[in-house]
């Protein structure tokens, strides 16, 4: 199905949002931002933003966070329409993950559109998480997959994450995984371990092309950090793995 087809069978709206831009922009590329340097991180935002749907940050990883960068990426996501995710991968007890995502000195809630969680300690971190996002139109993707080597999540484990996210849909719109869990139209998956020049890192990384990540695998948004960021021209290598990313997409939905 279409990007556009989909809308309907989302529940949560940000998920809606998310498909009309990806269909407006013509991109399935989200770029994951790992610098460590707050201007670093906005002239990446501000060069790939007009190639791609979703940034990703980790903002615990920057030297020199501030709350002036915090506004200076919000202008930047509204003038290139994308979303910013924070892949802050929550993984506490209800109560302790809502002020994780609201409180300290990050106040995700704020400013990322989307965030992301284990389902190890139960409902009540969606529960919690949803008690601060919902009313602020976020939205939740849950991990049932990582890309790692050696990882913990078998089928078993995504199936039951795919269980919980059933339970709310209001709030959960998708999954991190590799390969996509059912045909259920209102998940959007997003995949990391995405790259076009090498199969692993040094520390465990897998990684499959854009191709067999969205053909092969399901995949309707792949995740690209170093094989981007750390290219010689980060703008060219953004539009091939867009290019990549659109071409399989398109397809597979003609
Ligand atoms: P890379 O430079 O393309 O390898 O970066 C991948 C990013 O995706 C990095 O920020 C990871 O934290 C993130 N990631 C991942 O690589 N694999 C996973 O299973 C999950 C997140 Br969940």
């Amino acid at each position: 199905m279409q990007y556009l087809e989909r809308i309907p069978f989302c529940k949560n709206l940000l998920a809606k949002k998310l498909l009309k831009l990806m269909d407006d922009k013509k991109t399935n590329l989200a770029l994951s931002a790992d610098v460590t340097q707050s201007e670093k991180l906005l002239a990446l935002a501000d060069t790939i933003g007009p190639e791609i749907c979703v940034l990703k940050t980790h903002v615990d990883i920057l030297e020199d966070f501030n709350e002036k960068f915090l506004i200076e990426l919000r202008k930047i996501a509204d003038k290139h329409q994308f979303l910013i995710f924070e892949d802050r991968k929550f993984a506490d007890i209800g109560n302790t993950v809502k002020h994780q995502y609201q409180n300290g000195i990050y106040q995700i809630a704020e400013w990322a559109d989307i965030i992301n969680a284990y389902i190890l300690p139960g409902p009540g971190i969606i529960k919690g998480l949803a008690e601060v996002g919902l009313k602020k139109n976020r939205g939740l993707l849950l991990i049932a997959e990582l890309s790692s080597e050696g990882n913990f999540t078998d089928a078993i484990y995504a199936e039951k994450t795919l269980e919980m996210a059933e339970q709310f849909p209001e709030f959960v719109f998708g999954f991190i995984s590799q390969h996509k869990l059912n045909d259920d139209p209102q998940w959007i998956y997003m995949t990391p371990g995405v790259n076009l020049a090498t199969e692993n890192d040094s520390l465990g990384q897998q990684y499959v092309t854009p191709d067999k990540a969205i053909k092969e695998n399901g995949a309707d948004i792949i995740i690209v950090g170093r094989g981007i960021i750390a290219a010689k021209n980060p703008l060219d290598e953004a539009r091939k793995y867009r290019e990549a990313g659109w071409r399989a997409y398109k397809t597979l939905s003609s």
